[in-house]
């Protein structure tokens, strides 16, 4: 009797949807495994311990769990407790590697060194576009806001995914075909086109938010739900600015988002992720955020930390 089968699940984004496909090709040729997929989200994390009980499974892009027979991620938070992180050990099955810009090569890498799997080509080309999609490694903001290479059209049009299931088909034409291949599909071109109407509109609606804008720092308000937001939009408008600070809308209230300008970056630099540790939150030394419980709490949050980093830019002159 054959064993039931695997199911990968995946973090749905462009690197754990490629991460996810190359692993099914990798299980599939050297593992003999017939894998199936489907996307997991932040909410499953509540019964964490229960996770997918009796069922075979791997994790790739996501949290640590123990009972994964195959797990790969990059996340510096993949471990939810103490207790979990122990459990781990890099093993031919689990890897962890904070260091790596995305996930998708640590599994081509991995799986060469264990499952003798060669490295096709177009897996490394997602691997690449990977690195520069989830780490942020545009070229330039025209790049990140409009780059009609296939896997920023893929990216972009996953923004606006037609039903929350659609990431597997796509899953799916990844593990059978290269980028431009499943770029070129109809309900990727079409998600796309409707990606790129929502961000024009996003980067129209940009400019009334901002508040001010000082010594390289600018402070913007998107917290109304009635706002499109385009990560990049005060870049794409603002080029000459070191670092954003603004509110933007969550499903349960309100985040406040800082970060470095990725395409003129301060130097030296204050540490954005310390600094949003003093109101709760955290994050890295370019980029943070944080949740206070309140919109007034979220403005008042984003004005200091606004100033806080005016004050080191001046400090460093
Ligand atoms: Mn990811």
């Amino acid at each position: 009797m054959a064993a039931p089968r695997l199911t990968i699940h995946y973090h749905r984004d462009f690197d754990g949807m490629v991460s996810a496909a190359v692993l099914a090709r990798a299980l599939a040729e050297r593992a003999g495994e017939d894998p199936s997929w489907r996307s997991v989200n932040y909410d499953q994390r509540s019964d964490w311990d229960d996770f997918e009980a009796g069922r075979r499974f791997a994790i790739v892009d996501f949290h640590f769990h123990p009972r994964a027979e195959w797990w790969y991620d990059h996340h510096p938070t993949t471990f939810l407790r103490e207790d979990l992180r122990r459990i781990y050990v890099p093993s031919e099955r689990w890897l962890w590697d904070p260091s790596s810009p995305s996930c998708p090569p640590l599994i081509l890498d991995h799986a060469a060194r264990h499952l003798d799997f060669p490295v096709p080509p177009r897996f490394a080309e997602m691997a690449r576009w990977s690195d520069v999609i989830d780490a942020a490694r545009y070229a330039s903001v025209d790049q990140a806001i409009f780059g009609d290479e296939p896997a920023l059209r893929i990216a972009r049009a996953l923004t606006t995914a037609p039903s929350p299931d659609w990431t597997d088909v796509i899953v799916g034409a990844l593990v059978e075909g290269d980028l431009a291949a499943v770029a070129n599909r109809e309900d990727v071109e079409k998600a796309h086109q409707r990606a790129s109407r929502n961000r024009d509109k996003a980067l129209s609606q940009f400019p009334p938010t901002v508040q001010w804008k000082r010594d390289g720092v600018l402070l913007y308000d998107a917290s109304s739900n009635a706002i499109r937001r385009e990560r990049f939009a005060a870049f794409y408008h603002h080029p000459d600015i070191l670092y954003s600070v603004g509110v933007i809308p969550t499903r349960a209230g309100f985040h406040v988002s800082a970060g470095e300008n990725p395409w003129n970056p301060p130097r030296p630099g204050a540490h954005v992720g310390e600094i949003m540790e003093t109101y709760g939150g955290g994050g890295h030394k370019s980029v943070g955020g944080a949740n206070p419980p309140s919109l007034s709490d979220a403005r008042r949050v984003a004005a200091e930390v606004a100033e806080k980093l005016r004050t080191a830019i001046l400090a460093a002159r």
